[in-house]
């Protein structure tokens, strides 16, 4: 379908003038983008639409960044390109102090609503131009975001050709309910590699999410290179569940993905799983095991077996090694040492271990985050917890988990009082309503249904204060859908596991709870539909 209108002003003119004819009046209408409050995922916090007027985006149109602002400039040229996608040249991306006489895109620092934080921005589109104010470039990339899911979805196109872009008027002032909005990859079930993890970054970064955990080893697989300990990759890195050929992230690769994951905002969590899930560490170093003999590598899918010998010093020098080296190529700020389905050890041996892992952590300069069976340790204030089991309030029902799960989750209820005193914060990440490995209903092919079926309604229709009541909302950095990848092998896999849920899962995110409404999504979900067709993306149709 031809939608070249870059040249007239307003679609309804230009339709009227030059063709006159229903059947393209119909034709426009499919190239023109639903109603701006119908298109924005996540919901943003104040949304006005300001008048009938249209603003054009021609490659004649250029974007401006305060001057001397490189990072302003930088998510300048993300915008220049993405618009270059449909445009016949690439929009100039130019300083403010060489002020374009033509209608413009801003992306500006100064006059900015501090109020809004350094995550918020305002943007205003009038048939004049547009104008994203931000305090930090970071609100500045997701006006830029906004604007992205405010042009018609073929601006994702990559295969030029021309179409016409408009922006609708509108006034949007908008900022994150939490600081924590994320997704992780398992990619040692099955490795995944840097050309899949930087796709699933760019999908993230479309929904404002900025915290990518990268789950890098576990029994089936170690993914990461650490250079004090080659043994790692040589031997735990080469097997995966079902028998793959695993893989790992080099030092390089590693640097190369978290800059591009910084350049979208988003900062990489390492995880290296401890004490429990080490079978492929245990497969590598034979000192690691209490009997000193070296584990045979494992490609199931049991939990639960594996552990680090927790009485042997070789134990310790191996943390501080492996903690030493990946802290020193990551510069977020976090280390998530896992922690989960320790069934070896008793809780005393455990807790020690976790408090011994947490100073190691502390003194390479990070903070750590733990899966939330840590909240029997002593927490130093500032680490994390992430709650994966549903903490059901007292007497209520138990769903699907069985009564060892629930009573598990009644001790989790009971640290976690201690744990805010001594302040913790946590990431919701509640294994039936966010796990992007839990199926969608029982046909589902791919993925598992231990904490139950998952559809989209599911995942979303809830809040976070609702599940977690036990915890102020002070005390919540955010939310976090962990994608465990036992049964997902393919980039194919990872998008129809990940979509719609994970747009839903931005959205628990971003929105305040009073702008979240299911209905609403639904219909938001269906427009972005349109884009994640443009893009290729493998999401879920339901069918029903
Ligand atoms: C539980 S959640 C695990 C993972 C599995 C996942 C499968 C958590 C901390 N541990 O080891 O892959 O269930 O859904």
């Amino acid at each position: 379908m031809d939608c070249d209108l870059r040249s007239s002003p307003k679609p309804s003119e230009r339709v009227v003038s030059s063709l006159g004819s229903a059947l393209l009046v119909l034709a426009l209408a499919a190239c023109e983008p639903p109603p701006p409050e119908h298109v924005l995922i996540p919901a943003p916090a104040l949304f006005e639409r300001a008048t009938a007027d249209t603003f054009f985006v021609t490659a004649d149109t250029p974007i401006v960044f305060d001057s001397g602002d490189a990072e302003g400039q930088r998510v300048a040229r993300f915008l220049a390109a993405l618009i270059g996608n449909t445009t016949e040249t690439t929009p100039d991306v130019v300083p403010s102090d060489d002020p374009p006489g033509a209608p413009a895109i801003r992306l500006t620092r100064t006059g900015a609503d501090p109020l809004l934080g350094p995550e918020g921005y305002r943007l205003t589109v009038d048939s004049s131009g547009a104008t994203v104010a931000s305090v930090e470039a970071a609100g500045l990339f997701y006006g830029v975001q906004t604007i992205r899911q405010l042009l018609p979805a073929l601006v994702e196109y990559t295969a030029a050709y021309t179409r016409p872009l408009y922006l609708s008027a509108v006034e949007i002032r908008d900022s994150p309910r939490f600081e924590w909005r994320g997704s992780m990859l398992d990619v040692s079930r099955h490795f995944f590699g840097p050309v899949e993890v930087k796709r699933f970054i760019d999908l993230m970064a479309l929904y404002k999410l900025n915290r990518l955990h990268l789950h890098l080893s576990d029994d089936q697989g170690w993914r990461i290179e650490i250079p004090s300990r080659p043994e790692l990759t040589r031997i735990g890195s080469t097997t995966e569940v079902g028998g793959g050929e695993g893989g790992y992230f080099s030092t390089n690769d590693y640097v190369d993905l978290v800059g591009y994951a910084a350049d979208r905002f988003i900062t990489i969590v390492p995880e290296i799983d401890m004490p429990g899930h080490t079978n492929a560490a245990l497969a590598s170093y034979p000192e690691l095991n209490c009997d000193g003999v070296a584990r045979d590598l494992y490609t199931g899918t049991e939990v639960g077996f594996s552990s680090l010998c927790v009485e042997r010093e070789a134990t310790y020098r191996f943390i501080e090694d492996v903690v030493g080296d990946i802290a020193a190529v990551t510069p977020g700020p976090w280390f998530h040492m896992g922690g989960d389905e320790v069934t070896t050890l008793s809780e005393d041996e455990y807790n020690a271990f976790v408090q011994r892992t947490q100073t190691i952590v502390a003194a390479n300069g990070k903070r750590m985050v733990g899966w939330d069976e840590v909240l029997s340790a002593n927490l130093a204030p500032g680490s994390l917890v992430q709650l994966w089991r549903p903490l059901w309030p007292e007497g209520g029902e138990s769903g699907s988990l069985d009564s060892s799960r629930a009573a598990a989750a009644a001790k989790v209820r009971e640290n976690l009082t201690r744990a805010v005193e001594a302040g913790v914060k946590f990431i919701a990440s509640p294994a039936d309503r966010v796990y992007l490995d839990m199926k969608y209903e029982p046909s589902t092919v791919l993925g598992l249904s231990w904490a139950g079926f998952a559809d989209e309604r599911t995942s979303y229709d809830w809040d976070i204060t609702d599940i977690f009541s036990a915890i102020p909302e002070h005390a919540i950095a955010g939310i976090e859908a962990p994608l465990w990848a036992e049964t997902i092998g393919t980039m194919a896999d990872i998008e129809h596991m990940a979509f719609p849920r994970l747009a839903g899962v931005a959205e628990h995110g971003w929105s305040n709870a009073g702008d979240r409404d299911w209905e609403s999504y639904r219909a938001r979900v269906a427009a972005h539909t349109e884009r994640w067709e443009v893009l290729g993306v493998n999401y879920r149709r339901d069918e029903r």
